[in-house]
């Protein structure tokens, strides 16, 4: 029988600067999903991509001074780019569509066509607000207080001829979708869609733009580019060779799919998505899941704000698998959650550390000492049960059918609360029958303890076939330490207790989660933080100095009256100071290599006025001006410390 196919999709990202941790999260959800589905056996399609086109990008690479494909190219394909980090962070995506990719061009060209040749698309012109970092249309009645209802930023006057999609026609259809079925999900997304856009009445959207020129040219219409969202969600088709020949799968039982999206994507998902593709005569994907923000002291992550996390960083310091279930342990897919480090380590040392690591490496290593690292045949079963012999093997062997359920209602924080109920009953387990106990007396209780062992394992492999989509490497070591084989990591042996052979061969191997030290690890996230942007800072001084002694120097506002060039040195400046004594103070200072003279004539700065005088080629300087200094990727940086000029000359700090 052919295996039932199952299509999952990421949002296609935007490369306008390095991902973060926030997008690490929509693409590690997805991924949990295409892998669970198929550890289930089934045929699974995980796309996941790029979009490059619009006016946002073609601004960055404009500003950054290279083609807007050469700036694409860096961020997908270069070092740390968006390709680079899904490997990292062992995203299975059989497929990768970049916008740019001509197949994709050219199909958006032909969809675009269709919708115009069957009248869904026809010419106006278009006046409204446009929101140049979301790439939105909004009419004057959608705006927020005059802002993008999105983002909240200011939106600009737009007017143009412009193409326009006929969206209206399609309002009831769209309700019917959103309120008489199970496509979009979390039903409060659903509320949120008709009462904000459908209840209000669709407008038609203008789908071309002639103002700028990076995006998918209309080739009917020389001039047009194709609105990037028309462009963007195309792509959920396109890559599966709809109107282009590069694939040839969209008629092979893939399509209609599931499309993962964050919240302030859903609108284009569940409402523009689907209409166009009624226009086109096609199916509407089976669903659309709209999840949560991760926030950061409770607001968006954005470049812009300067609060992203760098996944890079946290991956390298922790490990990819603890990341991946950190993200999907901590937050309730569908809801807003608070990132922090703090959150991150307590996470790891709680259930991967203390929980699930203690489980395995306790239980493998008493196999060792006690069994020599094979337990007896027979052990498997035991005549006598006790309660909690049965109350574990109950829990474990019904944990599939609970684990499965939520996550085929895209709850996999749920799941994971699932196999955590059977990894501290195991652990309870273990204190209930104190196998070090047993062991004092081998002979009267070798076959209990080898018993024990066995539940032991035995939770911890089905718990561990459940995690295989969550963290797959982790995984594989956890079976190959309790010595499961292949029949018994499969979807089929988590339904079953006893799968695991009764004399597999267990090692205690490394350490699957060692613990982490919080300050430690704090503070190596930080130095990372700093080392990742290029600044190096000078460490701070441990020597403490007496008060008296700091006392001593004497620090002064100066003005500068005069300051010139040394002849023949390239990095002294000669500043001729007012000191608020009324006499000039002269001083000499190597800071050419970062300051012009004539910019610092009229300056307020600082400098010590009690140092000795010293010669500098052939000049007297007479004290020292303060200065910031820290190193940019290896460059000594230089800032002369200035203060507000209303400060008089020769007022003393202290
Ligand atoms: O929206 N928390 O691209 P994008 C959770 N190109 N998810 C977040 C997040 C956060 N802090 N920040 C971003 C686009 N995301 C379009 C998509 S699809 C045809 C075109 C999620 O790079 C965001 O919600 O801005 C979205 O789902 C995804 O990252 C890509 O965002």
């Amino acid at each position: 029988m052919e295996k039932q196919k199952f299509y999952i999709t990421t949002p296609i990202y935007y490369p306008s600067d390095k991902l973060h941790i926030g997008h690490t999260y929509c693409t590690v959800a997805t991924d949990v999903l295409a892998r669970y589905h198929r550890l289930l056996g089934e045929d699974v399609m995980f796309l996941t991509g790029t979009d490059e086109h619009g006016q946002k990008i073609g601004d960055i690479a404009a500003a950054a001074g290279v083609t807007p494909q050469e700036f694409v190219d860096r961020i997908v394909e270069g070092p740390r780019g968006i390709k680079d980090l899904w490997k990292l962070m062992n995203i299975s995506n059989d497929r990768f569509i970049r916008t740019t990719d001509n197949y994709h061009v050219q199909s958006v060209q032909r969809i675009f066509k269709k919708m115009h040749d069957n009248g869904d698309i026809y010419k106006g012109t278009y006046k409204g607000k446009y929101c140049k970092p979301c790439e939105s249309f909004w009419t004057e009645s959608q705006l927020v207080d005059g802002k993008c209802p999105d983002c909240g930023r200011e939106v600009q006057d737009a007017e143009e001829e412009a193409y326009f999609f006929r969206l209206s026609k399609y309002a009831d259809k769209i309700r019917d979708l959103l309120e008489n079925t199970d496509f979009l999900e979390p039903r409060s997304r659903v509320h949120e869609m008709v009462r904000n856009f459908i209840d209000p009445g669709l407008e038609d959207l203008c789908v071309s733009r002639t103002s700028f020129s990076w995006g998918v040219p209309v080739d009917f219409d020389p001039g047009h580019v194709v609105y990037v969202w028309v462009d963007a969600l195309s792509n959920y088709i396109t890559a599966l060779g709809y109107e282009n020949d590069r694939y040839h799968d969209y008629e092979k039982g893939w399509w209609p799919g599931v499309n993962i999206v964050g919240k302030e994507i859903v609108r284009f998902h569940s409402i523009i998505w689907p209409a166009m593709l009624m226009s086109l005569g096609e199916p509407v994907p089976k669903k659309c899941f709209g999840h949560g923000w991760l926030l950061l002291d409770g607001g968006k992550m954005s470049k812009s704000k300067g609060n992203v996390v760098d996944p890079y960083i946290l991956a390298e310091q922790f490990g990819v698998d603890a990341l991946r279930f950190f993200l999907m342990r901590t937050f309730p897919f569908g809801s807003d959650g608070n990132f922090s480090n703090e959150l991150l380590i307590q996470t790891i040392n709680t259930d991967l550390a203390n929980d699930l690591g203690n489980l395995v490496s306790r239980t493998t290593a008493m196999v060792g000492k006690y069994f020599g690292g094979t337990l007896p045949a027979g052990c498997g079963t035991w005549a006598e049960e006790v309660s909690f012999d049965k109350e574990l093997k109950d829990l474990a062997g019904s944990l599939r059918e609970r684990y499965a359920a939520e996550m085929d209602h895209f709850a996999p924080h749920k799941a994971l609360e699932e196999v955590f109920k059977v990894i501290q009953r195991a652990n309870k387990y273990i204190d209930e029958n104190t196998p070090w106990t047993l062991a004092k007396d081998m002979e009267a209780n070798g076959p209990r303890l080898a018993h024990v062992l066995y539940n032991l394992l035995e939770a911890a492999r089905i718990c561990g076939v459940l995690l295989v989509p969550f963290m797959p490497e982790s995984m594989d070591k956890l079976f190959a330490q309790i010595g499961a084989d292949e029949s018994s990591r499969t979807w089929d042996s988590a339904a079953r207790w006893g799968g695991l052979s009764e004399t597999a061969a267990v090692s205690k191997g490394e350490n699957l989660f060692p613990r982490v030290d919080m300050d430690k690890a704090l503070e190596e996230l930080e130095a990372a933080k700093q080392a990742e942007s290029g600044v190096e800072l000078e460490p701070q001084l441990a020597e403490k100095v007496d008060f008296d002694t700091f006392c001593k120097s004497d620090f002064r506002v100066v003005k500068v009256k005069a300051c010139e060039a040394v002849k023949k040195s390239e990095k002294l400046l000669k500043f001729t100071l007012d000191d608020g004594t009324g006499v000039d103070r002269q001083i000499l200072s190597g800071i050419h290599k970062w300051y012009e003279p004539e910019d610092l004539v009229g300056k307020t700065l600082v400098a010590i006025v009690n140092l000795p005088p010293r010669k500098m080629m052939g000049q007297e300087s007479n004290g020292m001006l303060i200065s910031a200094v820290h190193k940019e990727k290896g460059e000594e940086v230089l800032h002369l410390l200035m203060v507000d000029d209303g400060i008089p000359a020769g007022a003393k700090l202290c």
